[in-house]
């Protein structure tokens, strides 16, 4: 189903034909606001939609009044390929460097490639990022914190950004609007070190008695709001972050933008800090879930949902506005910082049925909650076991709004609009899934995994206590028999091991 309603409604206008769409609304015929809900390590099993124990009643009513996916693909077991792939429609893989990055990593994504907003603005939306970046900012040099942050979202398809630069976890600890950091007093210019110590704010290695909530591992350097974090910085007080207030503002900045109506349609890539670490809710989340900090995110992610469709409906855009609500990667436990996310879990399984998480090649590391809510184009109630990547999310926008694009560079992108709209409930024949230290895993639409030799540990060596589902031999899987991947049955069936083995040659050649 391709159309362009943006274009049917000026061809209307055009032959005086406007008066015979009289029985809908303005908000009927015009091209549908796009809402992208991109959550950070929010696991397969972690909503009550999808078996948690963990009330997330919000988020669960959209998924009630629209399409659950059960599955639905990051591409990657961690944030920044993730993203870099639902943002450009290629593989993280691709290139080297393009794993998590660091805070003053410069920018990923290159001016002049493809993108998903870029496509969006040229098919006539406007278009923001708000929340979490965490794919480089600034040119080979890294980005100017104390000047114009160039290049960033606005260069590559935004025509707003409110951002964290990285992640919380990692410095600068500013919001960057636009160009520009946050209340940057230019009296107190910010500088940001990976290597060293650079100021003298206390760190977390020295002064744990500062600390409000204590390192596990790594997380050790500048302290600031009470939580040491990755990297040093100095300077830029009056522009710090208060990790408690990242849900409101963001909600706020995306009330901003939403209001002001214009004739266009909005496309929003919403990119929630909850539920990455360090899991600070507000306090009016602090301590209302059983299961502690990472469960007070949890509620606080649900809150913002809520206010999100809330906003909607106030605005007159529930009907004609399709949210996308997902995940970056795989849940994790202890990411970093004691905040009893393991002590407290209860019965609650973040990772679902599955094995792995965030940083595996396992199931869990990639397979996330996915929901699509669209009253005027999707019917309610639906389940989809479809298979569909994020990589995918280009190349169904573009075929659905009738926009070219250039395949040689948004390369690894298809035309999967039919199943994210429900009508095709078989999906992608394939998905590449990236894990810790660039390890691939193949899966076919009929369930077979296959996860090539490699030299990588069978745990993610730092701490989390998570399978990464690595072996020094081929392992292939048959998830309709064996959906935690516990047998390996790559000699028992040596021809379809060839043939994936092959067929993930030609996806690496392509
Ligand atoms: C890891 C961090 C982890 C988290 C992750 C990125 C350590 C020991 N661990 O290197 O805490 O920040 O990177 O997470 O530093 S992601 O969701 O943004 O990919
Ligand atoms: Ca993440």
């Amino acid at each position: 189903m391709k159309r362009n309603l943006l274009l049917l409604s000026c061809i209307a206008l055009l032959s005086g034909a406007c008066n015979s769409q009289s029985e809908k609304t303005e908000e009927e015929t015009a091209s549908p606001n796009v809402l992208l809900i991109y959550t950070d390590d929010l696991g397969y099993g972690d909503l009550s939609a999808y078996g948690g124990d963990i009330p997330t009643p919000n988020i669960d009513k959209l998924a009630a009044e629209g399409i659950l996916f059960t599955n639905a693909y990051a591409t990657a077991a961690t944030c920044t390929p993730s993203r870099y792939s639902l943002l450009t429609g290629e593989y993280a893989w691709r290139a080297k460097g393009r794993g998590v990055a660091p805070g003053d990593a410069s920018a990923l994504i290159k001016p002049g490639v493809e993108t998903l907003p870029g496509l969006m603005k040229k098919a006539g939306y406007r278009t923001a990022v708000i929340g979490k970046w965490h794919l480089g900012l600034g040119g080979e040099e890294g980005p100017d914190w104390n000047g114009k942050i160039s290049p960033g979202p606005l260069e590559i398809g935004f025509d707003y950004s409110f951002i964290l630069p990285a992640t919380g976890d990692r410095v600068p600890t500013v919001y960057v609007e636009d160009h520009h950091i946050v209340n940057l007093d230019p009296a107190d210019p910010i500088e940001v070190s990976y290597r060293n110590k650079v100021g003298d704010r206390p760190t977390g290695k020295d002064h744990p008695e500062q600390l409000t909530t204590m390192w596990s591992h790594g997380h050790n350097h500048t302290i600031v709001n009470g939580v040491s974090r990755i990297g040093y910085m100095s300077g830029g007080e009056a522009a710090l972050w208060r990790d408690e207030d990242f849900a409101d503002i963001f909600v706020g900045k995306a009330t901003q933008f939403i209001k002001e109506k214009e004739d266009q349609p909005f496309f929003m890539y919403f990119a929630t800090h909850d539920i990455h670490v360090p899991r600070l809710a507000h306090e009016r989340f602090q301590g209302i879930t059983n299961e502690g900090p990472r469960g007070d995110v949890i509620a606080q992610l649900d809150w913002t949902v809520g206010a999100l469709m809330d906003l909607l409906e106030k605005e007159g855009m529930r009907e004609n506005t399709i949210v996308v609500f997902t995940s970056d990667n795989g849940p994790v436990l202890d990411d970093g910082y004691e905040d009893q996310a393991r002590e407290l879990l209860g019965e609650h399984k973040p990772w679902g049925e599955l094995s792995g998480g965030k940083y595996s090649a396992l199931e869990a590391g990639t397979r996330v909650p996915f929901i699509v809510r669209w009253p005027q184009g999707v019917s309610s109630g639906q389940r989809s076991a479809a298979m569909f990547s994020q990589v995918d999310l280009l190349g169904s926008f573009a075929s659905y709004l009738s926009i070219p694009y250039d395949q040689s560079q948004a390369i690894d992108t298809q035309d999967s609009w039919a199943a994210l709209i429900g009508e095709d409930t078989k999906g992608r024949d394939f998905v590449v899934q990236e894990a810790l230290f660039s390890n691939l895993a193949l899966l076919s639409q009929e369930g077979y995994k296959y996860i090539p030799a490699n030299n990588g540990p069978a745990m993610v060596p730092w701490g989390p206590i998570i399978k990464t589902g690595f072996s020094k031999e081929d392992q292939l899987f048959d998830l309709n028999a064996d959906p935690k991947e516990q047998t390996n049955i790559a000699n028992e069936v040596p021809e379809k091991l060839a043939q994936m083995k092959e067929q993930l040659e030609n996806i690496k050649n392509k």
